[in-house]
């Protein structure tokens, strides 16, 4: 039994003076500051005066021991990245499962869960199954997956010839995802059309990094998000748009929704304090350590995301942690095409995010539901997870809102031999996490037991009807 006492509780609602009552991992009751009663009288109490106390952060989209380009794998696997998870205040991650081409989705992800469990996680974990092109077998197979704890399918529309599926290919994968009632997050580039604009670059000779970000324009990611969210409208399915980069598909998102499509919309850390003046201009290596898909926006594409955090209209805030050395792993001294996709910041996100509330740009109660109420909710994990309430798990991050946090890759808990925030100050700091009422974070640092992570099995929306043809009449 454990009383966290004195702290201030943010909750997507409210933000109060509070005292959190544990017991067996679990909130039994949040209550008035020394309101507990004599019957905890002799339980662990720890001081929370002067603390904000959250949700644990939940991070749904991180790419932790993953294979890329056949042959790289990502910098972190479950215990580095993990590690850095829970030091930076987030106790839940879902990452992907891939099954190998044939692979049966059962073994594949029975295979995920394994190698995850012998990595002896920090966090709770669970995983979103990706589809590369599914033919009708691997169809029949997504029948399974609510039994097997995985609520979340996961296509491409960039990578042609590695992960991209075709329109076909999605909008069958939508239909039999409505049916089953998962959630289906799109990564949404048209990869074809980035494909031509790659070409001409190295046609004229551009091979610098941040020709990357130049031949990804929004263009290829607002047509790519229309078109998922038009696919899905056919379905009658519930998509996710993972990391919204730029003003243009986010108006995309926007207006799918108000024809009544079910378009949930998520933004990642880097796209919020990273634009693409900082590849200018900057050594080849810097910038190549920012490169990422989609890439760094313009500063006004930044303010923007910034906005639709406050308004609702990106709902969910993730990392999109995908982490490669930039010695050996990046690749940087070729052209633009063969650097690694991807950036470190499952660590950094929860501060980033407060950040946001010390420059005033949304509440705090709006900062917990982005990191941590709506992304658990979403990936069918409530109300065990995102929340400070009786019933779900003592997931608790203590943090100081006078201190401050100075990013460097010098101190961080990830894998990665670099950081693209090295340097940058932030307001806050996470003295104290705990994962079901166990401390794995204190002063700051990790607790050396506190790998207790578990699989998360999760539970998917009720299932859809198929919308009838004449509701959706305006799409044929
Ligand atoms: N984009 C990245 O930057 N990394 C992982 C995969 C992706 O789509
Ligand atoms: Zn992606
Ligand atoms: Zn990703
Ligand atoms: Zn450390």
């Amino acid at each position: 039994r454990t009383v966290v006492a004195g702290g201030t509780v943010v909750t997507p609602a409210t933000t109060e003076p509070a005292d959190v009552l544990v017991e067996d991992g679990v909130v039994v009751a949040v209550v008035a500051p020394g309101g507990a009663g004599p019957a905890w009288a002799g339980a662990e109490r720890i001081d929370a005066a002067g603390l904000l106390v959250l949700p644990g952060g939940v991070d749904v989209h991180t790419h932790l021991d993953a294979v890329f380009r056949g042959t790289v794998r990502t910098a972190d696997d479950f215990e580095t990245g993990t590690a850095a998870a829970v030091a930076g205040g987030t106790t839940t991650i879902v990452d992907f499962c891939r099954p190998e081409a044939g692979e049966p989705l059962a073994a594949a992800l029975a295979g995920w869960r394994e190698r995850a469990a012998a990595q002896r996680p920090w966090a709770d974990y669970g995983a979103h199954v990706i589809l590369v092109q599914p033919d009708a077998a691997a169809l029949d197979e997504l029948d399974a997956l609510p039994g097997l704890g995985v609520s979340s399918i996961k296509m491409y529309m960039a990578y042609p010839g590695r992960m991209m599926s075709d329109d076909g290919a999605i909008l069958r994968a939508m239909q039999r995802a409505a049916e089953l009632g998962l959630l289906v997050l799109v990564h949404a580039e048209n990869g074809h059309a980035i494909d031509v604009l790659v070409d001409e670059a190295l046609a004229a000779g551009h091979v610098e990094p941040e020709w990357h970000g130049r031949t990804r324009p929004p263009l290829t990611e607002a047509e790519a998000v229309h078109r998922a969210a038009t696919l899905a409208r056919m379905a009658g399915a519930r998509l996710y748009v993972v990391h919204v980069s730029s003003a243009a598909a986010l108006a995309e998102v926007e207006r799918a929704r108000s024809a009544g499509a079910a378009v949930h919309a998520e933004t990642c850390s880097h796209y919020l304090v990273l634009d693409e003046s900082m590849l200018e201009g900057r050594p080849r290596e810097l910038a190549a350590g920012l490169v990422c898909s989609p890439p760094a926006r313009s500063a006004s594409d930044r303010e923007r995301l910034w906005q639709a955090l406050a308004d609702g209209g990106l709902e969910v805030l993730s990392s999109d942690h995908c982490p490669f050395a930039l010695h050996g792993q990046k690749i940087v001294d070729e052209d633009f095409t063969h650097i690694m996709n991807g950036l470190p910041g499952v660590e950094q996100r929860l501060l980033i995010a407060y950040q946001g509330v010390a420059e005033g740009r949304y509440p705090l109660e709006r900062m917990v539901e982005a990191v941590s109420a709506r992304p658990a909710e979403l990936a069918g994990l409530a109300p065990r997870k995102g929340a400070i309430r009786a019933g779900a798990d003592a997931d608790l991050v203590l943090l100081d809102p006078a201190a401050r946090t100075v990013f460097s890759a010098r101190t961080h808990h990830s894998a990665a031999d670099y950081l693209p925030y090295e340097g940058m100050a932030v307001a806050g700091a996470v003295r104290r996490v705990l994962l079901r009422g166990r401390t794995v974070v204190a002063d700051g640092e990790l607790v050396s037991d506190g790998r207790s992570g578990r699989y998360l099995p999760r539970t998917p929306a009720p299932a859809a009807a198929h919308p009838q043809l004449e509701e959706i009449g305006e799409t044929r």
